[in-house]
């Protein structure tokens, strides 16, 4: 993890070294301010923990029958439906932006990588959930090979299909991206992803609501800020306004 703690922790704090802090707590007014940097670094602390929390995970038969799709349900464009007759075996994931390396990878590199399964509920904002198991590769796997820059403070996620006319596209940042139950899911229920869900490839970011979950996964992108990509607000329904950025749940 490429010392998000620190950046997370520090955001917003003025640094001061650990040696001038004691000398200056041994002062009266200036110790009421290490008792202030203190509880904030506690509550932060607490923060970045609740966010590092698992999801809830369910057993087997907990599962829902049906897993519902909701947005895009079907690719329509000729490059895709040449990828679903030929079985996705072209398929690839871009991993670029802030990286020192870059990586494409094939259905196959992705399935070669350690596996999590994880059986979840989904929470879709407009008022439905459903249980279901999702299995594929960690994205802090991902992001760790592709080496992330000091930089980067979001992780862009691109997909392949076109709603209301707008490519679709989330983001989210380090602590959703590097949280152990933020896979690249190219199984649900132990078969691969039929096309309303996402196939071949789509997120799965169980601490965030549903529409951050990107289907149609096609590449990875770790940048900075959100002001070069589409609307600027890092996410489809967030340009459009009406969704927040932070969906945690
Ligand atoms: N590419 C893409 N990803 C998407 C969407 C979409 O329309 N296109 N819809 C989002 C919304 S609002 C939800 S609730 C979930 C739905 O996932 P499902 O279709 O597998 O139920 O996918 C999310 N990811
Ligand atoms: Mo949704």
């Amino acid at each position: 993890m490429p010392d998000i703690k620190r950046r997370t922790l520090l955001a917003g704090m003025v640094a001061m070294p650990a040696a001038a802090c004691s000398e200056l707590a041994e002062t009266g007014p200036a110790g009421d301010l290490f008792d202030a940097a203190e509880d904030w670094h506690r509550s932060a602390h607490r923060t970045l923990a609740s966010r590092q929390a698992l999801a809830p995970e369910y057993a087997a038969d907990e599962r829902s029958p049906d897993i519902r799709g909701n947005g895009t349900l079907k690719v329509e464009t000729a490059e895709y439906r040449a990828h679903e007759a030929n079985g996705f075996a072209d398929w690839r994931l871009s991993v670029g932006g802030l990286v020192d390396n870059p990586l494409s990878l094939s259905m196959a590199d992705l399935r070669a990588l350690p596996q999590r399964t994880q059986i979840t509920r989904h929470d879709c904002v407009e008022g439905w959930s459903a249980i279901a198991e999702w299995s594929g590769p960690q994205l802090s796997a991902l992001l760790d090979t592709a080496k992330v820059r000091e930089g980067a403070n979001f992780i862009v996620f691109r997909c392949a299909d076109v709603l209301y006319g707008r490519d679709y596209y989330e983001s989210v940042d380090m602590v959703d991206a590097y949280h152990p139950q933020t896979i690249i899911a190219h199984e649900l229920n132990g078969a691969p992803l039929p096309e309303k869900n996402g196939a071949p490839l789509r997120m799965r970011i169980e601490r965030q609501l549903g529409y951050k979950h990107a289907k149609y996964l096609t590449a990875i992108e770790a940048v900075a800020s959100f002001d070069e990509i589409y609307g600027g607000k890092g996410g489809f329904w967030e340009d459009i306004g009406d969704y927040q950025w932070y969906a945690g749940i």
